[in-house]
């Protein structure tokens, strides 16, 4: 006890030594600017010079309080394509002001005269409302314009907690002219520009210090230096942050998706830092996990808008997913055993106090998780049919990773949570109980419940296809998606799979008969997977449209089997949820099948199975490789796409082959992409099996 508690102390008083972290990242018609030193964490983005249907724009994000500055600018005379402004290379450096205000400096060049044409200041949630919301605006955010000398001006906003103020002033070698805070004109030229804020800077992870020992050459490969950079931009030892420039702040999901895939190769600190910052956003009293927190100035906003501004910016803390829940006590058990990082670590861990909880320790608050875990296991390991599944909170139509109710098919009992994540959770309950990291008693319920739900739920889900109807599906999906007959995908021989698994069943218990990815979930996070999900996920990873393979990724979503034909419509190319790619779903069934094969040949004492049945089949084992081999195969044949969150496609009936294609080419108004994203990058912490060749 003695030990754990100075080393508790020593992690408190540990500042990380920060080097200036520095990354471009050019995509999707900005150039982005990430910069991070012991003052400051911030990502600019400004419009590419090339770009011409972008409208010429900057934006200053701070992970500190989720905040931002967002300025447009349009051409005084003429078309403001040829407007640009394009940051001075090198310029970039932290400042530190009076009042606590601290930010970034740097230097653009303005192309010609141009006038202001939108400015936010605030919390980047009121800059993506402006950005997703169809131009949304709050009046009550508003700035003020000061002019210290003509030369120079300032957006200045105080936030709703008027403790707290945003300071974005540019200056030039002539006069700028306003009239009001709306008039403002630009003379072309080169500026000075500081955006600074007195919001308290999180403390960010460097890359050494993010990355565990012995993997230390990630961190200095040329291949991977640049996304290791990006994902300790991402890390701070308060949070991990989903992804930049629109999620700089806490998600849970997206938090302990990324957790459980890179966990091998993060060090202690940064593990235990993301693992913290879930456990300290648990909901107290129900135990549930949190999924997206607001906090900063949009927290204040939010609790004036419900009536309680004595409130003031205290964060407000959104429960609404059902599969954030079951996805702390996987990771917590891979944590504690089977990686070295964790390997002791626990008891100091759970220890500490959550300053954001009522300093309630994280062992009293995961138990509350875990109290939550068995009370909405408990009817299905009862009585396991589908009317005790875990479905979508009442009135909310999104609920797992599939962020969208299209996404699911409209469906309300997701595949993931129910067949999946839930005995996932009660096997790591088992686990920690038996290491007794948690009671000890819960180890038979835990145990009891997961192999109910591990025989009963998957079936649940089960779609029988009959031949020769799979057959006509097929040719006439081919058609429908045009498809050319002679596809990359089939070269003529189909050899559809004799069942699929429903993306989610409706509210009458029909399943939703759309092929999907969500199988790498079973792969991740169970132990005692059947043999029929084995044999299925060699089918699903056959050619689209027959599987889900295409030479451009793993296809998250194929409707071609499903007979009700509005889902052809919903599941298309261009749908965020439709027939595209996700590169985590990638990185999580690589993962996956890595750690079912793993399993095979697991002797550890603390396993909750034998080696599984389907072990036993070499045929089977010699398919799972080929098939794994094949999507690591893709997935470095793509290497523009290796890191990035979604894309699509094209096909390109020359070739016979699929090509990248951006959403926002096929959708031109739907939502801008993040440059980078947490979860993106998990695949860093793989390696292609040797048998691959
Ligand atoms: C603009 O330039 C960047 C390189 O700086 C390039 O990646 C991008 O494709 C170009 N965009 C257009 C629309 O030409
Ligand atoms: C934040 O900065 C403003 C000036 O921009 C100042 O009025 C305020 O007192 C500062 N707050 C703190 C906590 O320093
Ligand atoms: C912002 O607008 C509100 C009314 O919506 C007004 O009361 C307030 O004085 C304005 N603040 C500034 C800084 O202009
Ligand atoms: C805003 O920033 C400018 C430049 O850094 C500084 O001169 C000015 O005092 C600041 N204003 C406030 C209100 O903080
Ligand atoms: C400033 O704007 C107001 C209306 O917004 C207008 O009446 C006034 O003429 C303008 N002044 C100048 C000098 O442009
Ligand atoms: C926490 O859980 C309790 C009990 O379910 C609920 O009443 C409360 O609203 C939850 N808190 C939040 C912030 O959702
Ligand atoms: C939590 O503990 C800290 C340090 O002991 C103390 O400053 C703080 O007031 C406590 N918070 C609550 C809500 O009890
Ligand atoms: C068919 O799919 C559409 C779109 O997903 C859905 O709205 C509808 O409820 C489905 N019909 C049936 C009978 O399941
Ligand atoms: C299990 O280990 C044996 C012996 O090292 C090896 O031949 C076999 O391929 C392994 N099985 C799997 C599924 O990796
Ligand atoms: C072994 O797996 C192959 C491929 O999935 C399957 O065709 C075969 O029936 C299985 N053999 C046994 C004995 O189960
Ligand atoms: C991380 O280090 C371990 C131990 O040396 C090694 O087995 C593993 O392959 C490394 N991972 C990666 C992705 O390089
Ligand atoms: C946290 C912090 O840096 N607080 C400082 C804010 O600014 C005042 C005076 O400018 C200092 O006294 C505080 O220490």
């Amino acid at each position: 006890m003695i030990t754990s508690s100075l080393i508790v102390i020593a992690l408190a008083s540990l500042a990380f030594a920060q080097d200036t972290l520095t990354e471009h990242v050019a995509f999707s018609s900005y150039d982005n600017y990430l910069y991070r030193d012991a003052t400051t964490a911030t990502q600019l983005l400004f419009t590419q010079t090339n770009a011409t249907s972008t409208r010429p724009r900057f934006i200053a994000a701070f992970p500190a309080g989720n905040s931002g500055a967002m300025v447009y600018f349009k051409a005084t005379l003429g078309n403001s394509s040829a407007l640009t402004i394009s940051l001075v290379n090198g310029s970039l450096k932290s400042v530190s002001n009076p009042y606590n205000h601290t930010g970034i400096s740097g230097q653009w060049h303005l192309s010609q005269n141009a006038e202001l044409d939108l400015a936010v200041l605030g919390s980047v949630r009121a800059l993506r409302d402006y950005v997703e919301g169809g131009g949304l605006l709050h009046s009550d955010m508003n700035y003020t314009v000061q002019q210290p000398n003509t030369n120079s001006l300032t957006l200045y906003r105080e936030f709703f907690n008027d403790s707290i103020a945003i300071n974005f002033t540019m200056s030039t070698g002539s006069a700028i002219q306003h009239n009001g805070t709306q008039n403002i004109s630009f003379p072309a030229g080169t500026y000075d520009f500081t955006v600074t804020l007195n919001e308290t800077s999180l403390q960010g992870i460097p890359p050494q210090t993010l990355i565990n020992s012995s993997n230390q050459t990630i961190v200095t490969n040329s291949s991977t230096a640049d996304s290791v950079k990006s994902v300790s931009f991402l890390s701070y030892s308060e949070k991990m942050l989903a992804g930049g420039w629109r999620f700089l702040t806490y998600f849970g999901r997206d938090t302990l998706i990324s957790l459980r895939i890179l966990m091998p190769i993060l060090s202690s600190d940064a593990v235990e830092a993301a693992l913290g910052a879930v456990i300290e956003r648990t909901n107290a009293t129900d135990g549930e996990l949190c999924h997206e927190e607001t906090i900063g100035d949009y927290a204040s906003w939010i609790n004036m808008q419900n009536n309680q501004p004595e409130l003031g910016s205290q964060p407000f803390y959104d429960y609404k997913m059902i599969d954030t829940n079951f996805e702390l006590l996987p990771a917590l058990a891979h944590y504690f055993l089977d990686l070295p990082s964790g390997n002791g670590r626990a008891t100091s861990f759970l220890a500490k106090k959550a300053g954001l909880a009522n300093n309630m320790t994280y062992q009293q608050l995961l138990q509350k998780n875990v109290e939550l875990v068995m009370t909405q296991s408990a009817a299905f390991a009862h009585e396991p049919s589908a009317k005790n599944l875990i479905h979508l909170k009442d009135g909310v139509p999104v609920g797992n990773w599939r962020d969208s109710n299209p996404g699911i098919g409209y469906g309300t009992i997701p595949f993931d949570v129910n067949t999946a994540l839930v005995p996932g959770c009660l096997r790591a309950i088992q686990r920690l109980a038996k290491a007794h990291i948690l009671h000890p008693s819960l180890s038979n319920d835990a145990a009891k419940y997961a192999t109910v739900w591990e025989s009963h739920a998957l079936p649940l889900f089960q779609v029988p296809l009959n031949a020769s109807y799979a057959q006509s599906a097929l040719s006439e999906y081919t058609t429908y998606a045009n498809l050319s007959s002679n596809t990359y995908s089939t070269n003529g021989s189909m050899t559809p799979p004799t069942e699929i698994y429903a993306l989610s069943l409706m509210d009458d218990y029909k399943p939703v008969e759309t092929m999907n990815s969500d199988l790498s979930f079973n792969l991740m996070y169970n132990d005692n997977v059947s043999t029929d999900l084995m044999e299925y996920t060699v089918a699903a990873l056959r050619p689209f449209p027959e599987g889900l393979m295409t030479n451009v990724g793993m296809l998250i979503a194929n409707p071609a089997y499903d007979s009700n034909r509005t889902n052809w419509e919903v599941f298309t190319r261009a749908a965020y949820h439709g027939t595209c790619v996700w590169g985590f779903q990638q990185s999580m069934v690589v993962a996956g099948l890595a750690r079912q094969l793993d399993l095979c040949n697991n002797t550890s004492s603390l396993a909750t199975t034998q080696a599984p049945s389907w072990c036993s089949n070499s045929t089977l084992i010699a398919n799972l490789k080929t098939a794994q081999c094949n999507l690591w195969n893709v997935i470095l044949g793509n290497p523009d796409v290796e890191f990035a969150e979604t894309w699509t496609w094209t096909f390109d009936n020359s070739t016979q082959s699929f090509v990248v294609t951006s959403p926002a080419e096929l959708t031109p108004d739907s939502t801008e992409a993040d440059a980078i994203q947490l979860w993106s990058f998990t695949l860093l912490a793989l390696d292609k099996p040797g048998y691959c060749t």
